[in-house]
């Protein structure tokens, strides 16, 4: 049989275009591009919908994903999905997290560039899911040698630690990520996976001593509970019911339905011992942890006088034991505060409310830096060592982002400003490099393209970041003062500064007149995203994130290892103040952007169906914000704004040649000349497409879609042709 002669007609083309429309009705598209009324924002939820009921939780935005979070296990994450989308382009099969993973991957082999997935959407809406079955597809698909099987095992099982330390239920998310995370996957020449490395941001310590209704503390703690052995648990002396903690009571919530906290221990102890924490570290990290949830049960009483005394001294003794430290000394520690006056060191005693404080940040502190500790420790496991090559010298990586989404309480608190900051970060990163690239994209290839107009996200974090004018740098310049400083100075001074600024309102009015709608003691940031009020209550002792200079003299004598690692005794000697809670993470996060500037971004954009965590539920209310504000319309207009489609020269050719005659099977000469040819048998019209350096630009969707199905039609025809054949007609 002739190949040849299964080169279709430009009219049959046409004609079996109108066969594959019935089954795209019902689907939908699977890139927004080729939406025929791409600026229809009813058109695109439409189009999701439907997707999203049949269970099509991916479409693209050319080579944006949009995820939309199904809440329920789909049978799309085998092996042999993984297999289907290893070294197949992008467009040829449908969209899928695989692919976005394998063209990352296929980028950093063939043009050797650093690469990085940027995850982003808010709490619930899919990121952590999103990051964890990225990396499961390089676990699987990668080549391995031993050597990298053992790394492949210690990157998968850093997930449930780090996630067990860091992850919370909250009232969005049951498993909800309370820290930022940024992980390198290092590979070799040879595209295997061998080594890692992670940066985390500010974990939400305040978690640590208190949860706010329906919500839990991190969750290690229930799990050590539910789940450690007798005799462990009698070693640390805990009881296995979560109510009789303190620091596990304040949300009321001690069982999550989606959650089994007795087998979550079972995955999590074993991946400490593959990622390579010995018998003896962890028994130390869970000597932290139980004493963690001690110090949370320590009460005070009041003498007359109004100083604080321990009621409960059995606890502490148990304490001191169980982290090294003499007791005599941390129940001092633990009631009075060290001031050095005239030269002379003075012990003064705490009343109730600060030695309830005082012991607070102990315990903030203790878990904050043993869970940067664990980062560190699972860093170390994770490191690249292979002889052959320099540490850190591997070929290409391929960077992993999954953050804290935007989250909106009824409460909002210093956290969820931290945490929202991050997102419109994360948004402007987005702006700036899907637009800035589409735009080199025409240039590079000589196309005009006309700008689209978009909301740029610049503006609030400049009123959050700016030098001296931003809201850090306020809450800084008040954390420092001496004084009469509090959280309600602060919100004055923010009045006085920002007052006048479109993305900030407080209860005032400019006519002097108060907003009834809020408190006194908020500012209302207008964020990308949607509108938060934030409670200026605890802003200061937050960003100051002091620990009082007894405490930590008794913590770094801790026969502990762990803790000594944590508190080190230079830090007592050093005069110098360390950096503010706000402006450390500030900085980190300006080193993250240059960091994900220097690689090549994809992105997944995720979201979150409904409020409710169901299947099957499309609350087009919350979607359509969440399309809003991801910028996801702007996106697909600016994607389309001059051509729908754009494909490199030799991969359009590779793709259609089988259509015509002249192409097929080879085309010796210039590949321009090739796809020129073909789309002139394929009756192009010279308004339909572009021809640039490298790249075909095909303007209409429709087009594509001919051509798309063209294509169908002729592998349906060699199929029966074959079939009849067989047999025997
Ligand atoms: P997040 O990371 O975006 O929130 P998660 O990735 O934790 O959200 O997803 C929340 C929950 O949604 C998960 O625990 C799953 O139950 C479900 N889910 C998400 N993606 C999928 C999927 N692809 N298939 C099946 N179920 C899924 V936050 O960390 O709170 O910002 O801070
Ligand atoms: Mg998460």
């Amino acid at each position: 049989m002739k190949y040849r002669a299964m080169a279709v007609s430009t009219e049959g083309v046409r004609i079996m275009m109108e066969s594959a429309l019935t089954a795209r009705d019902r689907v939908g598209v699977q890139d927004f591009v080729l939406l025929e009324n791409y600026t229809s924002e009813a058109a695109f939820i439409e189009n999701l919908r439907k997707r999203f009921k049949e269970n099509l939780i991916y479409t693209y935005i050319g080579s944006v994903l949009v995820s939309v979070n199904p809440y329920k296990d789909l049978e799309i994450y085998t092996k042999q999905h993984m297999e289907r989308y290893r070294g197949v382009n992008f467009y040829e099969v449908s969209p899928h997290i695989y692919a976005v993973s394998d063209n990352s991957y296929r980028s950093m082999r063939t043009e050797r560039r650093d690469q990085c997935i940027l995850i982003s959407g808010e709490s619930g809406a899919g990121k952590t899911e999103a990051s964890k079955k990225i990396l499961q597809y390089y676990a699987v698909t990668c080549p391995a040698s031993e050597q990298v099987q053992t790394v492949k095992d210690r990157l998968l099982q850093s997930n449930p630690v780090l996630e067990a330390f860091g992850n919370a239920k909250t009232l969005r998310n049951d498993n909800s990520s309370r820290f930022g995370k940024y992980m390198d996957i290092q590979f070799d020449f040879k595209g295997a996976p061998v080594g890692g490395h992670i940066l985390n941001y500010l974990l939400e310590k305040s978690r640590v001593v208190h949860q706010s209704h329906g919500e839990r503390n991190f969750h290690i703690f229930y799990q050590l509970i539910e789940g450690g052995e007798e005799d462990l648990l009698r070693r640390l002396g805990l009881e296995r019911n979560a109510q009789q903690y303190q620091y596990l009571v304040k949300g009321n919530c001690p069982k999550v339905s989606s959650i089994n906290d007795r087998s979550d221990w079972k995955v999590v102890r074993k991946a400490l011992t593959v990622i390579g924490f010995s018998e003896d570290d962890v028994e130390e990290l869970l000597n932290i942890i139980a004493s963690v949830l001690h110090l949370g049960n320590i009460q005070y009483g009041a003498e007359d006088s109004g100083n604080a005394f321990i009621t409960t001294e059995t606890q502490v003794k148990y304490l001191a034991k169980l982290i090294g430290v003499e007791g005599a000394a941390l129940k001092e520690a633990l009631t009075h505060k060290k001031i050095i006056a005239k030269g002379e060191e003075l012990m003064s005693p705490l009343n109730l409310e600060q030695a309830a404080s005082a012991r607070d940040a102990l315990s903030k502190a203790v878990y904050g830096r043993t869970f940067t500790w664990l980062v560190n420790k699972i860093n170390l496991s994770l490191a690249f060592k292979d002889e052959v090559y320099p540490t850190s010298k591997s070929a290409a990586v391929i960077g992993l982002l999954d953050i804290y989404g935007f989250e909106v309480f009824q409460h909002n608190s210093f956290e969820q400003f931290c945490i929202n900051y991050c997102n419109e970060k994360l948004q402007q990163l987005f702006i700036e490099l899907t637009l800035k690239s589409e735009q080199e994209e025409y240039e590079s290839e000589g196309i005009t393209w006309e700008p689209v107009q978009y909301f740029d996200n610049k503006i609030i974090c400049d009123l959050v970041e700016e030098k001296f004018k931003g809201i850090i740098s306020i809450l800084d310049e008040e954390c420092l003062r001496p004084g009469d400083a509090s959280d309600l100075t602060f919100l004055e001074k923010l009045e006085n500064t920002v007052g006048g600024h479109a993305h900030f309102v407080t209860h005032k009015l400019a006519d002097g007149k108060t907003r009834k709608v809020m408190g006194r003691e908020e500012f209302r940031l207008l964020h990308y995203a949607g509108e938060v009020n934030y409670n200026v209550n605890g802003f200061l002792d937050k960003n100051n994130d002091l620990l009082f200079r007894n405490l930590k003299e008794v913590i770094c004598q801790s026969e502990n290892k762990i803790l000594t690692q944590c508190f080190e005794r230079e830090e007592l000697t050093d005069k110098k103040r360390p950096e503010t809670t706000a402006t450390q993470f500030k900085n980190s996060l300006a080193k993250l952007m240059e960091i994900l500037m220097s690689k090549e971004p994809s992105y997944i954009r995720c979201i979150k169906p409904n409020d409710a965590k169901q299947s099957g539920r499309f609350d087009e209310v919350l979607i359509r914000h969440q399309v809003k504000y991801l910028g996801l319309m702007e996106n697909l207009r600016v994607r389309r704004a001059g051509f729908a489609y754009r494909r490199r020269y030799e991969v359009f050719l590779q793709r259609y040649k089988p259509l015509c005659p002249e192409t097929w099977p080879n085309w010796t000469g210039k590949l321009a000349d090739g796809v020129s040819t073909l789309v002139k048998h394929l009756g192009y019209k010279p308004e339909e497409y572009k021809l640039g350096r490298s790249k075909i630009f095909i303007r209409f969707p429709k087009t594509l879609f001919a051509t798309e199905d063209a294509l169908e039609a002729q592998k349906h025809t060699i199929a029966t042709t074959l079939q009849k054949t067989w047999r025997g007609y």
